[in-house]
């Protein structure tokens, strides 16, 4: 069995620019270690090719410590073949590490956008593959061509988009990848992975990211290990190399009525679910709640963060429970309900919002509270 691994979405040397300098550097660090890690573990499982499916930088240009860093593990990994397929983030343009740097001779990156090949004699392999030479890639690279080989086995890494007709990076589609002949599509681009699907005899996969870096790459992130017999994938598999990861729920908060009730919730479903100092929870708090509370999500945060990485509350609960009072009421305060509840509970999320900020307002104001 040839075993190979399949990773991208890496974006080593993200800038994390929102997070303070401190914190920047070291989650850059986090990065690169997490990177290292897989490679260590490719190793223990005896991979023969690392497949690297685009934006192993997060921009053309990379700095000469991860470069080095880079060729360093490479070349100390002597027996596995390396394929780097640039995608639209690290793009093989003036000023690329690809085209600037020498790697070590057991890697290979394309860095043109024709789709060509390299062969592994000795495994009786060829990859096929492209790069990204500018941000965009309007074509589709495959173009319904035949890439089975006889006597070996055909398999592609590339950067593409796959089943967006109008996409600019790179759009692949079933059609394709089904005429395409290929045992394995190893592809990047996607970082919230959706499950390998099989279009003719090419099973097709997506690495997703390495590590997630915000609440838009959710979980614990890795990559693909492949396994081939006879020119046929027998084994497929996520292995998670993150040691942290981002995390959205929903939560109603029906009924709430004080900041505690708020808080009792939160920490009975962090407990539930188990989280700890690994996850970055974002709570999306629902539910109709009582019309004379506000929450104050900063108190509520404080203790409800204690034992995880980070937590950020949204709040979309209505301010509507048990108010058929308010429904029923002659005065202003029902006028008031009742002209903003439509837009409550059927406005969009703008709207929504703003109609319980005036709700909540209005009923102070009218308690004299204001
Ligand atoms: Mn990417």
């Amino acid at each position: 069995m040839i075993k190979l691994l399949h990773c991208g979405d890496i974006h080593l040397d993200s800038p994390f620019s929102l997070l303070e300098r401190e914190e920047s550097l070291s989650r850059r660090d986090e990065l690169r270690r997490t990177f290292l890690e897989m490679l260590a573990f490719a190793q223990k499982e005896d991979v023969r090719v690392v497949l690297i499916a685009g934006d192993l930088f997060d921009h053309g240009f990379a700095t000469a410590d991860t470069v080095n860093l880079l060729c360093d593990a490479f070349s100390a990994m002597s027996d596995t073949y390396f394929v780097i397929t640039p995608g639209n983030h690290d793009a093989a343009s003036a000023g690329s590490a690809y085209l600037s740097e020498r790697f070590p001779a057991n890697v290979t990156v394309f860095t043109d956008e024709t789709l060509s090949y390299v062969d592994y004699d000795d495994l009786a392999l060829r990859v096929w593959g492209y790069g990204f030479t500018a941000e965009r890639l309007e074509k589709s690279p495959l173009m319904g061509q035949s890439l089975a080989v006889e006597g070996k086995t055909a398999v592609l890494c590339a950067h593409a988009d796959l089943g967006v007709p109008l996409s600019k990076y790179a759009p692949l589609s079933s059609a394709d990848l089904a005429a395409s002949g290929l045992c394995y599509a190893a592809l990047g681009h996607v970082h919230n992975p959706p499950e390998p699907k099989r279009f003719g005899k090419t099973l097709t996969a997506y690495s997703g990211c390495l590590v997630g870096r915000s609440y838009d790459e959710c979980g614990f992130g890795g990559a693909v290990l492949v396994g081939i017999e006879d020119g046929d994938v027998v084994e497929c598999k996520r292995v998670s190399f993150a040691h942290r990861r981002y995390i959205v729920d929903e939560l109603s908060v029906e009924g709430a009525a004080s900041d505690d009730d708020i808080l009792s919730a939160l920490n009975l479903h962090i407990a539930s679910a188990s989280y700890g100092e690994e996850t970055a929870l974002r709570v999306l708090l629902t539910g109709p709640i009582d019309p004379n509370y506000t929450p104050n999500l900063t108190a509520i945060t404080k203790p409800a963060s204690a034992n995880l990485w980070q937590l950020e509350l949204i709040d979309q609960t209505l301010p509507i429970w048990g108010s058929d009072y308010l429904e029923r009421d002659p005065s202003i305060r029902g006028a008031l309900y009742r002209t903003l509840l439509p837009a409550m509970q059927t406005g969009t999320p703008e709207e929504r919002a703003r109609a319980v900020a005036a709700l909540r307002l209005g009923l102070s104001a009218l308690e004299g509270k204001l």
